[in-house]
């Protein structure tokens, strides 16, 4: 059986042309051998329409067009910085927008798939931001502004975002446990695999009547980083920029 994918958190951007350049090698490339590929969040950095015209979305756009033309089955599930790709970006690349939660079958074991930033339930002030961006009211208001428009609220939000996450307690920019527990408990499920938090590693969760594995997906800033799920084993491995 040829492998499933799983990658997040590239936060891609035009300051970081390396990023893009390895992520369009691994489309083109690796990617093309595997069943699917899951893009678990904040593939980009900003997104502010799937009207944008930048070279970045369009070259994505078009690598993942090819990618899940050749046969390979593409999952987009949004993250806290491009939870406004929608159908247009899915139809253009030919991707299957994933709600968060989802729950898939890997390897024959149920699987829940999250961005992870619902887990971060200690983040009071990005909790309370995330449930304002995520009406649809908002979002319809935002996308009715022109492009220019977007693109300078986009920016000026990274630079908050910066700003609190500079500010937080690396702690309060973690999961909960107790929020881990629920959602494994909620799902019945014993594997969990998310990004969000830039901190790569499986972890081993005991349960009151079972014990479940957390799988985190590491970022794209220094190197790639990849979940190769193949022959019902996982790794997690890293991938050199050019
Ligand atoms: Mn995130």
């Amino acid at each position: 059986m040829s492998a499933v994918l799983f990658i997040s958190d590239l936060h891609l951007d035009d300051t970081r042309p390396r990023v893009t350049e390895l992520l369009l090698q691994f489309l083109r490339g690796e990617a093309r051998e595997a069943q699917a590929l899951y893009l678990l969040g904040d593939v980009f950095e900003s997104w502010v329409g799937d009207d944008d015209d930048s070279r970045l979305a369009l070259d994505v756009q078009q690598a993942l067009a090819e990618l899940t033309r050749s046969g390979v089955e593409a999952y987009f599930m949004a993250g806290n910085r491009d939870f406004l790709v929608g159908d247009a970006f899915a139809a253009r690349s030919g991707v299957v927008l994933l709600p968060d939660p989802a729950v898939i079958t890997l390897g024959g074991v149920p699987t829940l798939l999250m961005h992870g930033d619902t887990l971060c339930t200690d983040d009071l002030a990005y909790q309370k931001f995330r449930v304002q961006v995520r009406d649809p009211a908002w979002q319809s208001a935002f996308l009715a502004q022109p492009l220019a428009q977007r693109r300078a609220f986009a920016a000026r939000a990274r630079e908050q975002s910066r700003q609190h996450t500079g500010a937080a307690m690396a702690q309060i920019m973690d999961v909960t446990q107790a929020a881990v527990h629920s959602v494994l408990q909620a799902h019945g499920v014993t594997r969990l695999i998310h990004g969000h938090t830039h901190r790569p590693a499986c972890h081993h969760v005991e349960l009151e009547s079972s014990s479940a594995e957390r799988i985190v997906l590491g970022d794209w800033y220094d190197q790639g980083s990849v979940l190769r799920a193949e022959d019902g084993r996982l790794a997690l491995e890293t991938r050199a920029l050019p």
